[in-house]
């Protein structure tokens, strides 16, 4: 590793895997790629989608979600990994797995709600459905702990939707680019992660939809998600006021 690639940082989230209509497999190696080449690395939640999972049950979801995130972060332990969850991958079980992994570990660390590195804020995003703040968050996700993955024929019938495309335009129509930028700034300035507290960059997921976008001085950068038809990057972090 260089000087240089020392710095870097990459920020990937709505990987959903498990889901049976996630391409995330394809993406590892890309990450694993940009892991090489980074001191930080945030998974910005809904990596895994314990509530679509196709393994059947929770508690093989989970463990198969823990293997998975444990040989990426051993496999670089030059690379500090940071897991933010998302509403998909936060289930009960998983969050005492990522507390075992957190202790055994070195180079990884986990926030249920949002990292600060420098002057960039990152957070899954689903703050944007209209949570004013983390406590309100907080209770909604709780209702999901403990749930099993849905019934089967419910992933023939999702699986369906997928196919026909219609799914395609809801994350802009549910998601505008403004409205969110605007709920997610009203939820950061509400935790203490506004602009005047000098964050400069935001990174975040959950609606799927790639963008970049300025907002009162703050820039706004969403990666998308790796559900067929759907485009997702992993990005490179560039923090504002110095730095990478
Ligand atoms: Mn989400």
């Amino acid at each position: 590793m260089t000087e240089e690639n020392a710095k870097l940082c990459h920020f990937v989230s709505d990987l959903h895997l498990l889901a049976s209509r996630s391409y995330g497999d394809g993406l590892l190696e890309p990450i694993r790629e940009a892991a090489a080449q980074s001191s930080d690395f945030v998974l910005g939640g809904d990596i895994f989608d314990f509530r679509w999972s196709t393994l059947g049950s929770s508690r093989d979801s989970v463990d198969t979600a823990s293997r998975w995130l444990r040989s990426l972060v051993e496999d670089f332990p030059g690379c500090r990994f940071h897991y933010v969850l998302g509403n998909h991958d936060h289930h009960s079980a998983f969050l005492t797995s990522l507390d075992v992994l957190s202790g055994e570990v070195p180079n990884f660390e986990w926030d249920p709600m949002c990292l600060r590195i420098q002057d960039t804020v990152f957070l899954h995003g689903d703050v944007a459905d209209g949570y004013k703040n983390a406590s309100r968050l907080k209770l909604a996700r709780e209702k999901h702990l403990d749930e099993e993955p849905k019934h089967p024929h419910w992933h023939l019938a999702y699986d369906a939707v997928v196919r026909t495309g219609i799914h395609k335009p809801a994350p802009r129509l549910v998601h505008p680019h403004r409205r969110v930028v605007r709920r997610l700034m009203t939820w950061l300035e509400a935790e203490g992660y506004g602009p005047s507290a000098g964050v400069r960059s935001v990174y975040f997921g959950h609606t799927h939809h790639p963008m970049e976008l300025e907002y009162r001085g703050v820039w706004f950068h969403n990666g998308g998600g790796a559900i067929r038809g759907q485009k997702c990057q992993i990005l490179r972090v560039h923090h504002r006021s110095g730095g990478s």
